[in-house]
């Protein structure tokens, strides 16, 4: 990720914009809010940057580059969503531990396809323990 965050100290393992909502925060569930965002995989962590109309306007290494939110992929799962999640092609369902629930959604298959075998790969390494 030559264009990740400035505050990131190692490099990235992987980042691209794709759309998420959180759909469930400490086990209670959200309204849908889905937004374009500029998402960072760095180790067992998963951050999340508001995007501001997705990678070419992104302010790449600038103070804008704060993460959103971050989610703690240890002890994590992830899935396809079902058709009842979301009516919208490409969805990840991403359950953290702690009982976040977010989808992950990108219009291009091989985006939303490397993302998913870059999270189970993350996950399933268990290498935190
Ligand atoms: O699961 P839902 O409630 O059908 O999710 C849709 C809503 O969040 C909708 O917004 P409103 O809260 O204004 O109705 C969104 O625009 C849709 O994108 C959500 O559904 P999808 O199937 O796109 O995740």
């Amino acid at each position: 990720c030559p264009s990740s965050p400035k505050h990131l100290s190692t490099p990235s393992e992987k980042c691209g914009v794709l759309n998420v909502t959180k759909i469930t925060e400490n086990g209670k569930k959200l309204r849908k809010n889905w937004t374009s965002s500029w998402t960072v995989l760095q180790g067992f962590s998963l951050l999340f940057a508001k995007g501001q109309g997705g990678s070419t306007s992104w302010k790449f290494g600038s103070n804008q580059s704060k993460p959103e939110f971050t989610v703690d992929l240890r002890g994590a799962s992830v899935e396809w969503a079902s058709k009842e999640k979301s009516s919208k092609k490409h969805v990840i369902e991403l359950k953290t531990r702690l009982g976040t629930e977010l989808l992950i959604q990108s219009e291009i298959d091989s985006v939303i396809n490397d993302w998913y075998r870059a999270l189970t790969e993350t996950i399933n390494t268990h290498a935190w323990e």
